[in-house]
């Protein structure tokens, strides 16, 4: 049995909507108006302080405070202390939190070109996604982002997801029929696993164990690292190794606290965001090995899926439902090509 984590702890917690925007509130207050410590950016991020994204906004504090002296440098609230993923974004729009380590998933129904990295089965590997992040599709994704009140700093790593379950290996897709699968909130997730022939149902990260505990759903889907952190792996014993997304993450910077820098402080904490992302992609890959070491050390029934092709053919209809706009369609086009070097 592992540790209690702070995720777990912001589980029990159970944040209310008014607390996170209550704290959420006071940290926009505080920032900027620290004496003695300059200015302060005050970072949200979902998971435990040990968890790679955390360590990466940790260690872009460290970048940020030696490029200024010391007069400009991050607060991280890990562990979900101001909330899920979603109300922090919404936060950080209207400026009251500054610095938020998200997924793309809580950005699609904002921003349609943050739908494209989340098409299931479009990167061949996590290769081909950092080299898609690095060029062109990144840069514009993060442009994108601007007239929503957000600046896209840097993309960090999210492996491969995969689906988990209390019941049974999954093998083809009508293995997935009836079960009840815990989604992301956005429509591309939903349409994605009912097209697979499961039952979706969206709800946020932080009450995926409980769920699972106490029967509410039959499984979820997502990278080792989070099936391990959030203890999923303790209830849901079967992993099955369908890889269907290989989507980044995203860290972005509130417009308005942005705006309240200076040139010199702009350009310091898009330089450090961007810094970061090495680290961030070498502690992303020591915390995958780690995590599948301890999971198939745990007991739990890891499966390869041999006929993927059933799957791809399946999410079919997904691609053409998400996919709509000018932009999307030459943004999929770029990132198929870039493909050719990383089959
Ligand atoms: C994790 C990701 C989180 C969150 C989560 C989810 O892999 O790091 O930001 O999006 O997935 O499934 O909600």
């Amino acid at each position: 049995m592992r540790q209690r984590t702070d995720l777990d702890s912001s589980i029990q917690n159970g944040f209310s909507r008014r607390n996170v925007l209550a704290a959420g509130l006071s940290a926009a207050l505080l920032a900027g108006c620290d004496r003695g410590s300059g200015k302060v950016l005050r970072a949200s991020e979902f998971h435990p302080e040990n968890y790679p994204t955390s360590q990466a906004i940790l260690e872009m504090n460290r970048l940020i405070r030696a490029k200024s002296g010391g007069t400009l440098s991050i607060k991280l609230y890990a562990g979900g202390q101001l909330g899920a993923e979603r109300d922090t974004l919404e936060l950080a729009t209207f400026g009251g939190l500054d610095i938020n380590r998200v997924a793309l998933a809580p950005l699609n129904s904002i921003e349609p070109l943050t739908i494209v990295p989340g098409l299931p089965f479009l990167f061949n590997s996590v290769g081909h996604m950092r080299a898609a992040m690095d060029g062109d599709p990144g840069r514009k994704m993060l442009e994108s982002l601007r007239p929503h009140g957000l600046i896209g700093l840097c993309f960090y790593d999210s492996g491969a997801r995969s689906i988990y379950n209390t019941n049974r290996p999954i093998s083809t897709p009508d293995d997935l029929s009836g079960l009840k699968l815990r989604v992301q909130n956005s429509d591309l997730y939903v349409s994605m696993f009912e097209a697979l022939g499961a039952n979706p149902t969206p709800m946020p990260l932080g009450e995926v164990y409980q769920s699972l505990v106490q029967g509410v759903i039959d499984g979820a889907e997502n990278n080792w690292p989070s099936y391990l952190e959030g203890r999923h792996y303790e209830v849901a014993k079967y992993f099955s190794l369908t890889r269907h997304v290989i989507a980044p993450e995203v860290l972005v910077m509130s417009k308005q606290s942005w705006d309240r820098l200076d040139r010199v402080e702009q350009d310091i904490v898009a330089q450090s965001a961007r810094e970061s992302v090495p680290f961030m992609r070498s502690k992303w890959d020591e915390k995958v090995r780690s995590a599948e070491a301890e999971i198939r050390a745990s007991g739990v029934a890891v499966n390869e899926v041999a006929d993927k092709a059933a799957f791809v053919e399946r999410v079919k209809t997904v691609w053409d439902v998400n996919v709509v706009t000018t932009e999307q369609k030459q943004m999929v086009a770029q990132i198929r090509e870039m493909g050719v070097d990383h089959a």
